[in-house]
C-alpha cells in the first residue's frame, strides 16, 4: 500500500493533526522553557528545540519533502514556533539572569557596618629600639650630621689597635669579645664590641669636616637583668681644626633637650677613662627620681646618659689623619638604657621577646615618624 497516496486522500485532515500535534509540541517546549532552574537548564532547552540538531530544527528540515500546500500550511506554522519559542527564550534568559543576581546578593551581602580591616602598615609596630635610634638620628640630621654603617664582624684591628687598645691592653678585657673561628691563616674576626671601627673607617674614607652619627648593633659576652649579648649603641664623631670640648657639650647638652624634651637640663660631665679617647668624661643629666616615673629636666638627682671625650691621637693617626693639623671629640650613648628611661620600660630582656602583646603596647605606629618639627615621639 502507498501510504504517500493514502495520506493525499484526505490532506485537510492530515494537516490539521500535524497542526494539532505541532500545538502540543510547542506547549511543551514552552513549559519546559518555563520551568528551567537556571541558564545552564535553559541553554539545554535551547539546543535541544533550536539548535542544529534540535527538535525544532529537525521539524524545518521535512519542510522540503511536503506538498506545496502542505508547506504552505506548515512553513509559516513552523516559523512562527521558531520565533515564539527563541523569543521565550530570550525572556526567561533575562527573568533567569535576574533571579541569580537576587540569590548572589541575599547570599553575598557586605555588611557595611562592620570595621574595616587594618591594613598591616597600621597594624605592625616600630620596636622602640628602632624608634629611639631614629629619634636620635633625627636630632643629629638636624643638626648637620650624616649617619655612617659599618660591618657587624669585624677584625681585631679595626674593633682594638686602630682605636688605641693595644695587644695585652687590660680594657680589652672588659669587652667580653665574641669571637669567631680562627680563618685559615690563624687570623680571628670579632662581632664589634661598639661602633666605633666605623670611625676609623670613615676617617680613613673622607678628609675633614668630618660630622658623623652612627647608629647599629653591638656585641659583648654578657647576659643578665641589665645586659643582653646584643645591645643598640649610638655613636658620634666630629673632626675638624678646631673642633673643642665646648664644642662637645653645646653638641650634647642640645641632643639631651631635644631628646628628653625638655626646655632646659642641668648636665654633669665627670672625669673618666676610655682608651680612644684623652681626656675623657661620663655625662650625668638631672632628672627627678621621687615619684613613680623619672622626670628629666628638673629635681636634684643625675642619671649617666653617655660616654664622651677628645678623641685620642693615636686614634686619629690610625685614620690617617695627622693630630698636629686636626683633632676631634667623640660620645658615645647606649640605645636600650635611654629607650627603656624614656618609654618607662621596666625589664630590657622584654626587648628581644617577639611578644606582640608587647609589642602592642610599647609599639609605635609605623607613620609616625621621628622628625623634629613633627615632635619626636607624637
Ligand atoms: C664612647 C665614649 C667615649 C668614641 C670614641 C670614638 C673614636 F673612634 F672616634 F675614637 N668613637 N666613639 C667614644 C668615646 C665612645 O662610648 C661610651
Amino acid at each position: 500500500m502507498d501510504l504517500r497516496l493514502n495520506q493525499c486522500r484526505d490532506p485537510l485532515t492530515r494537516i490539521e493533526r500535524k497542526m494539532n500535534d505541532l500545538e502540543t509540541f510547542e506547549k511543551s517546549i514552552l513549559n519546559e522553557i518555563e520551568t528551567c532552574a537556571d541558564e545552564a537548564a535553559l541553554e539545554n532547552v535551547r539546543v535541544g528545540s533550536l539548535g542544529k540538531k534540535g527538535s525544532i530544527s529537525q521539524k524545518m528540515k521535512t519542510l522540503g519533502s511536503m506538498s506545496q500546500e502542505e508547506r504552505q500550511i506548515m512553513g509559516p506554522a513552523l516559523n512562527g514556533l521558531k520565533s515564539r519559542v527563541t523569543d521565550a527564550v530570550a525572556n526567561r534568559k533575562v527573568v533567569l539572569k535576574r533571579e541569580a543576581i537576587a540569590e548572589r546578593l541575599k547570599s553575598e551581602t557586605a555588611d557595611v557596618t562592620l570595621p574595616v580591616r587594618q591594613s598591616p602598615a597600621e597594624a605592625g609596630r616600630i620596636h622602640p629600639i628602632s624608634q629611639v635610634m631614629d629619634e636620635i638620628t633625627a636630632i643629629f640630621a638636624d643638626m648637620g650630621f650624616s649617619v655612617a654603617e659599618g660591618p657587624d664582624i669585624e677584625t681585631d684591628y679595626y674593633n682594638f689597635v686602630a682605636l688605641n687598645f693595644p695587644d695585652g691592653h687590660p680594657a680589652r678585657e672588659m669587652h667580653d669579645t665574641f669571637f669567631l673561628q680562627p680563618d685559615e691563616n690563624g687570623v680571628r674576626k670579632l662581632l664589634r664590641t661598639h661602633t666605633s671601627p666605623v670611625q676609623i673607617r670613615t676617617m680613613e674614607a673622607q678628609k675633614p669636616p668630618i660630622r658623623i652619627v652612627i647608629p647599629g648593633k653591638t656585641y659583648r659576652c654578657d647576659s643578665d637583668a641589665t645586659h643582653s649579648p646584643m645591645f643598640h649603641q649610638l655613636e658620634g664623631l666630629v673632626v675638624d681644626k678646631t673642633s673643642n670640648i665646648a664644642n662637645l657639650k653645646w653638641v650634647l647638652e642640645e641632643f639631651c633637650k631635644s631628646f628628653f624634651e625638655v626646655d632646659h637640663v642641668d648636665m654633669r660631665f665627670r672625669p673618666s677613662f676610655f682608651p680612644f679617647t684623652e681626656p675623657s668624661l661620663e655625662v650625668d643629666i638631672q632628672c627627678d627620681r621621687s615619684g613613680t616615673e623619672v622626670k628629666f629636666g628638673e629635681g636634684t638627682d643625675w642619671m649617666e646618659v653617655l660616654g664622651c671625650g677628645m678623641v685620642h691621637p693615636n686614634v686619629l693617626r690610625s685614620g690617617g689623619l695627622d693630630p698636629d693639623e686636626y683633632q676631634g671629640f667623640a660620645w658615645g650613648i647606649g640605645i636600650d638604657r635611654i629607650a627603656m628611661l624614656k618609654y618607662g620600660m621596666p625589664d630590657l630582656r622584654a626587648f628581644f621577646d617577639a611578644d606582640v602583646r608587647w609589642m602592642k603596647h610599647y609599639g609605635f605606629r609605623p607613620l609616625d615618624m621621628p622628625t623634629l618639627f613633627g615632635g619626636l615621639s607624637s
